[in-house]
């Protein structure tokens, strides 16, 4: 739901200890569902060699990621001017990542001045969750940017359509299973599970499959409520573009 309303979900890792393809994943199957365009930014650059930021790279896009990945280190300056390059006027861009990643201080430093609180984080790279509710900020060049408290942990919500993005190829297969209704758990004449099997499919890729719809399925119970919420701020937004307009 964090989503909604927002043309564009910039996901935030630092490539200092906080980077994490599945995570990533779960992240870019929760956008595509909430209909916002995902952009990946790999943050604090600065603190790891740069063979370290190759490989993960690297992996994001051996993992069949075709979204904007950039790095960033509000430290060197490197990124920084492409992604003002990619924030468009009248668009909104959702800031959501771990806390202590540096979204805030990012934030601060396309603002151009330190509006939003930042805090150190531990030497193991843990944040201390210092943004504490969502503030929605508007750039010179006219891209309203939403700043997010750092997120403990995050389950996907209503993410049907989302996975069927990143696991495309199950949902191929799924196509041929016996019962239109196959849940490719054990059911009789599934060809996902077939498929796997043969080692046409990754394994690994089909547990996370599951793993993910269960928990997708678990988060569906409090979407009501969630919902609500994030309605009165998707007014919000609305309200603020109109401003922008006239
Ligand atoms: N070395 C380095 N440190 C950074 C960079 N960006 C941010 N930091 C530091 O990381 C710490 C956490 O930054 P914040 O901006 O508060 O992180 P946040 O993602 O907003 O955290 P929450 O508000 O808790 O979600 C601060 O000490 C920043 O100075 C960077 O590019 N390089
Ligand atoms: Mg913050
Ligand atoms: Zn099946």
């Amino acid at each position: 739901m964090i989503a909604a309303n927002v043309d564009t979900v910039i996901i935030v890792q630092s490539c200092h200890y906080d980077f994490n393809l599945k995570r990533l994943e779960r992240y870019l199957v929760m956008v595509r569902d909430g209909g916002a365009d995902p952009c990946v930014l790999l943050t604090k650059a600065d603190l790891v060699e740069p063979y370290v930021l190759a490989s993960q790279l690297a992996e994001i896009r051996a993992a069949g990621v075709t979204d904007p990945v950039l790095t960033i280190s509000t430290v060197t300056q490197e990124g920084i001017a492409d992604l003002e390059r990619a924030l468009l006027p009248s668009k909104t861009y959702c800031f959501v990542g771990s806390s202590g990643v540096g979204k805030s201080t990012l934030i601060n430093q396309l603002i151009g001045r330190d509006r939003l609180q930042t805090k150190a984080v531990s030497g193991t790279g843990e944040g201390r969750h210092t943004t504490v509710r969502r503030e929605l900020i508007v750039l010179e060049g006219g891209a309203l940017v939403i700043d997010n408290p750092g997120m403990r942990e995050f389950g996907i919500l209503g993410a049907e359509s989302g996975i069927g993005d990143s696991f495309s190829d199950i949902i191929g297969f799924a196509t041929e299973c016996r019962y239109r209704n196959c849940s490719h758990a054990g059911e009789p004449g599934c060809a996902v599970l077939e498929a796997v099997n043969a080692g046409a499919l990754s394994r690994e890729h089909y547990d996370n499959y599951l793993k993910l719809r269960g928990e997708s399925e678990f988060h569906e119970m409090s979407y009501a409520e969630k919902r609500k919420r994030d309605r009165d701020f998707g007014k919000y937004i609305k309200s603020a573009k109109k401003d922008l307009d006239h």
